[in-house]
């Protein structure tokens, strides 16, 4: 388990085909907003399968690769970068265990998926890997910096 950090850092969300297929990108895009996290990117992409193995690289040898390509590849992704305080470890608590069945309800796989291989989302490991996939999945430019007002309660 990731240990909880005091530090702002980034992390990768992504909503993968099925999340979007079912209609549940507001839903999941709520919970992050709902926690406290700023988005800094967000955008509705169809990915080549170049970059799903890319991304997926560290997985390139188990069985399951191949489908998870596929699936990945199947329709489009919505990608998000959301920064804040311990965003990596608790982006990872808000989507689950990888199973589904066996992540607790309350949270994002929990309570909205089944099947490992269909799990509706994605998020950064570490914040190491959050700023690797950032750098893969958006362009220069495609990133906003920005100051919300009213933060006071947040921090
Ligand atoms: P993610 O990277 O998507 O946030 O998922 P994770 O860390 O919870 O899980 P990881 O072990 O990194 O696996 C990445 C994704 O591969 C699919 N998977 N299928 N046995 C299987 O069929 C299997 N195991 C993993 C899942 O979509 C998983 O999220």
């Amino acid at each position: 388990h990731l240990m909880a950090s005091m530090e702002v850092e980034e992390s990768y969300i992504m909503i993968k085909p099925d999340g979007v297929q079912r209609g549940l990108v507001g839903e999941i895009i709520s919970r992050f907003e709902k926690k406290g996290f700023k988005l800094k990117g967000l955008k509705l992409f169809h990915c080549p399968k170049q970059l799903a193995e890319e991304h997926y690289k560290d997985l390139s040898s188990k069985p399951f690769f191949p489908k998870l390509i596929t699936y990945i590849t199947s329709g489009p992704v919505v990608c998000m970068a959301w920064e804040g305080v311990g965003v990596v470890a608790s982006a990872r608590k808000l989507i689950g265990a990888t199973n589904p069945l066996q992540a607790e309800p309350g949270t994002i796989r929990g309570d909205l998926a089944v099947q490992t291989g269909r799990n509706v989302v994605h998020g950064s490991d570490s914040p190491e890997n959050g700023k690797r996939e950032i750098a893969l999945w958006f362009k220069e430019g495609e990133l906003t910096e920005w100051t919300p007002v009213q933060t006071p309660w947040l921090v």
